[in-house]
């Protein structure tokens, strides 16, 4: 049976203590029954209405009818009860959110010992490995890195680096030209650069010798894809400027660094070559570090040396007079200073270091050959 308020017989002390008592035990009794916040609103209103709530019919059905000499004291009493109703009330409440942190803690449980959620994550793409493995090899003799724009003004990928004014590289043949330049001066024409050069002369201009650098980066050709061409291939080139640099610092550097990257046992041999920016130039060979060098794998001849023992790697010189020419003011005066440069492809050494057969396959992002190298 719910607890209800009735009217007091009398309103002597032991009546008056008989009530509260009553009442107070159906209070906490209550209270002990509050298991949701639906409970507790019930509950609060059943005590608390202003309207015909417990505490409002005590006062109606004690306090009211007191007579004047009771009041004093019965108000008291009443007073005193609405504390405790209050009181109740509001610790019913903070228990209900305590016990709904509690359930919260409980369902945000987290067992950090629990295996991860395995997601598959990506691997460097083989080509842009082999840049920076190569990058690597001359930071550790002291090389920065530069990069600069990928296009380019005829300027500095082709007048600077002295090729003359009807070399076969400045044909539509060959370069990648941006439209609607004809307007401007040859030199200020736009290209995609076809080669990283260009940044060795920007570095120039903006760096006093002596420098050394090594400069990674996108380069552009007019070639039709296929096997051993793309359109858009990479370059690594490095640029060594200082007073008294010889051809025999170009052989000791690139000696050490194809070692560094091929392994300790390879070989290296120089051949004469030609470009436009070195004098004298040179193709650098490296004994085939898949055959060893003796052209041959068991009883099959060795392909990627074609069976000679040696691979064409870069092409490297002693930096020519009519290109420091172009930035002497800031230092670059070749009866002081003397440099050698080299450049190489990086999608080539990929090939045939991973004895990868199509070029093409580099650039289709198929997963079946990219996660090879994951
Ligand atoms: C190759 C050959 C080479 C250079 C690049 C260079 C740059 C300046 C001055 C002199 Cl600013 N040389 N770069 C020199 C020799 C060869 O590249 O076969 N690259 C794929």
């Amino acid at each position: 049976m719910a607890y209800t308020v009735s009217k007091l017989k009398d309103y002597s002390q032991a009546t008056l203590d008989k009530a509260a008592e009553k009442l107070l035990a159906a209070l906490e009794k209550e209270a002990a029954e509050v298991k949701s916040d639906s409970d507790w609103k019930a509950f609060r209103d059943r005590w608390m209405a202003r309207k015909n709530g417990l505490l409002a019919q005590v006062n109606d059905l004690w306090l009211k009818p007191a007579p004047k000499e009771a009041k004093r004291d019965v108000g008291q009493r009443v007073n005193e009860l609405k504390q405790r109703v209050e009181q109740t009330i509001e610790s019913a409440l903070q228990g209900l959110q305590s016990g709904a942190s509690v359930s919260r803690l409980e369902s945000e449980r987290l067992d950090i010992t629990l295996p991860g959620i395995h997601r598959p994550i990506g691997a460097e793409h083989p080509i842009i490995k082999t840049m920076n493995e190569v990058v690597a090899v001359f930071r550790d003799l002291g090389y920065s890195v530069q990069e600069g724009p990928e296009i380019e003004t005829d300027y500095y990928n082709f007048e600077a680096l002295n090729f003359p004014p009807n070399h076969p590289a400045r044909d539509m043949q060959d370069t990648l030209f941006i439209a609607n330049q004809q307007a401007k001066p040859q030199r200020e024409q736009l290209v995609l650069r076809t080669h990283t050069s260009p940044v060795q002369i920007r570095t120039m201009e903006k760096m006093k010798p002596p420098i050394r650098i090594v400069i990674p980066g996108k380069v552009y050709r007019n070639d039709p894809p296929d096997a051993s061409h793309s359109p858009v291939f990479h370059q690594i080139e490095g640029l060594a400027v200082d007073t008294k640099i010889t051809f025999g610092d170009l052989k000791g550097t690139l000696d050490h660094a194809m070692k560094a990257f091929f392994g300790s046992s390879v070989k290296t041999s120089f051949r004469p070559s030609f470009f436009p920016f070195t004098e004298p130039s040179a193709e650098l060979m490296v004994s085939c570090f898949i055959c060893g060098g003796s052209g041959r794998r068991g009883s099959d001849p060795c392909r990627p040396c074609k069976q000679t023992g040696w691979i064409e790697i870069l092409g490297c010189g002693m930096v020519d007079p009519n290109v420091f020419q172009f930035v002497k003011e800031n230092g670059y005066d070749s009866e002081k200073v003397s440099g050698f440069a080299f450049g190489m492809g990086a999608d080539r050494i990929a090939l045939l270091k991973y004895e990868v057969d199509d070029l093409q396959l580099f650039f289709q992002n198929d997963v079946r050959l990219l996660r090879q190298f994951a």
